[in-house]
C-alpha cells in the first residue's frame, strides 16, 4: 500500500524518506535512555544523535536490505549503528583541535554546550554503543552479522574515516601546482570521509537482508557513487549560494583556503561530474527490479538535484 514503485512521484519519496526516519528516530531513542550513571554523557550523546540530520545512512541501509528481499527490522540495529557512527564523526569534526565550529545543523555544537571533555566521552560511547547494537539483530544467522559488523567498523578506522579526517587535516593550507595532484588529494578525502560510509551502509544493509555477493557489490558501487556526487554537489552549492547571498562574485573568497570541486574543474565541469555519477549510480541498480530499487534511484535523483 504505502511502497515505493517506479511510478511514485516526489512527495510520495518525500512521504517515505520520513516514514523511514520516523522508525529509525524512535529506535534511536530508545537506545540511549537518559539515566544514570553519566546522565551528562547520555544527554551529550542524544544531543547529536537525535538532532535534525537527514538520517541518509540509515535509509540506504534499510533501503538496501528491503531491495534484496529483508524486512525493515533485519536491519534496524545497523542503521542505528550507523547513524550513530555518524553522530560520533560529527563531535570529533566540530572540535577545536579538528574544524573547530560552533555551529551544526543550526545548533550549537556538541562541545559548545557540553564541554570538550564530554564531547569527546560521548563521541566515543557512542562508537562503543553502535557495536553493542548490532548483537540485537533477531532471525539473522551470526556469520551475516559479523560480516555486516566488520564492513561497518572498516569505514570507520584507517580505511575510512578517520584516513579521510587525517588527509584533510594534513592538506589544510597546501597548495597543489597541479590540478591533477589537487583533485586526487580531493576525491580521496570524499571517497573516505563521506563515501566509505554511505558504501557501508548500503553493504550491511544488504548484506543482512540476505543479498547475494553480486547484489551486494552493486549496492557498495551505486552508493559509493552517491556519496561523492553529494560533495560534489555540496561544493557546487556553496558556491553558487555564496555568490548569490553576496550578491557579487566573492564565492571564491567566502571559500578560501577550503579546496573544492568548482575550484580545480570549474562550476560547469563540477555540475557534469555529479550529472556523470548519478548516472553511474543509476546504472550499478539496472539488475534489480525496478519497482524495488525506486527509493534508491529517487535518492540519487534528490541528492543531485538538491538546492540547498
Ligand atoms: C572515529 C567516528 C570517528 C571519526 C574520526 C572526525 C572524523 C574522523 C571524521 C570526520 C567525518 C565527517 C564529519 C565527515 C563529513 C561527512 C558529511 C558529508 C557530513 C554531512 O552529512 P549529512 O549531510 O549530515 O548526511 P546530516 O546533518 O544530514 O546528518
Amino acid at each position: 500500500s504505502h511502497s515505493l514503485t517506479s511510478e511514485s512521484d516526489e512527495s510520495e519519496f518525500m512521504a517515505y524518506m520520513l516514514r523511514k526516519s520516523k522508525s529509525v528516530n524512535k529506535a534511536l531513542d530508545g537506545a540511549v535512555p537518559l539515566c544514570e550513571p553519566v546522565l551528562k554523557i547520555r544527554e551529550a550523546m542524544r544531543y547529536t544523535l537525535l538532532s535534525n540530520g537527514k538520517r541518509v545512512r540509515p535509509m540506504l541501509c534499510l533501503a538496501a536490505c528491503e531491495l534484496v528481499g529483508g524486512h525493515e527490522s533485519t536491519a534496524m540495529s545497523f542503521a542505528c549503528a550507523l547513524e550513530m557512527i555518524h553522530a560520533s564523526s560529527i563531535i570529533l569534526d566540530d572540535l577545536p583541535c579538528m574544524d573547530d565550529d560552533s555551529l551544526r545543523r543550526g545548533k550549537p555544537t556538541n562541545h559548545k554546550v557540553f564541554g570538550e571533555d564530554s564531547a569527546v566521552l560521548a563521541s566515543v560511547a557512542l562508537i562503543g554503543l553502535a557495536v553493542k547494537q548490532t548483537s540485537s539483530s533477531p532471525d539473522v544467522p551470526p556469520e551475516r552479522v559479523l560480516r555486516a559488523v566488520q564492513v561497518m567498523m572498516r569505514a570507520v578506522g584507517t580505511e575510512g574515516l578517520v584516513a579521510g579526517q587525517a588527509e584533510d587535516l594534513a592538506g589544510e593550507g597546501m597548495s597543489f601546482e597541479e590540478n591533477e595532484a589537487a583533485l586526487e588529494h580531493l576525491e580521496f578525502i570524499h571517497i573516505h570521509k563521506t563515501a566509505s560510509l554511505l558504501e557501508a551502509a548500503a553493504v550491511v544493509g544488504a548484506i543482512m537482508g540476505g543479498g547475494s555477493d553480486e547484489e551486494i557489490e552493486r549496492l557498495g558501487k551505486y552508493a559509493r557513487c552517491v556519496g561523492l556526487m553529494f560533495q560534489v554537489v555540496d561544493d557546487v552549492l556553496d558556491v553558487t549560494k555564496s555568490s548569490e547571498e553576496l550578491g557579487k562574485t566573492a564565492g571564491k573568497d567566502v571559500m578560501a583556503g577550503k579546496l573544492t570541486y568548482p575550484k580545480v574543474m570549474g562550476v560547469e565541469k563540477s555540475r557534469e561530474y555529479a550529472e556523470r555519477l548519478n548516472r553511474e549510480a543509476r546504472e550499478h541498480l539496472r539488475g534489480f527490479d525496478s519497482d524495488k530499487a525506486a527509493p534508491l534511484l529517487f535518492l540519487a535523483d534528490y541528492i543531485v538535484n538538491r538546492q540547498n
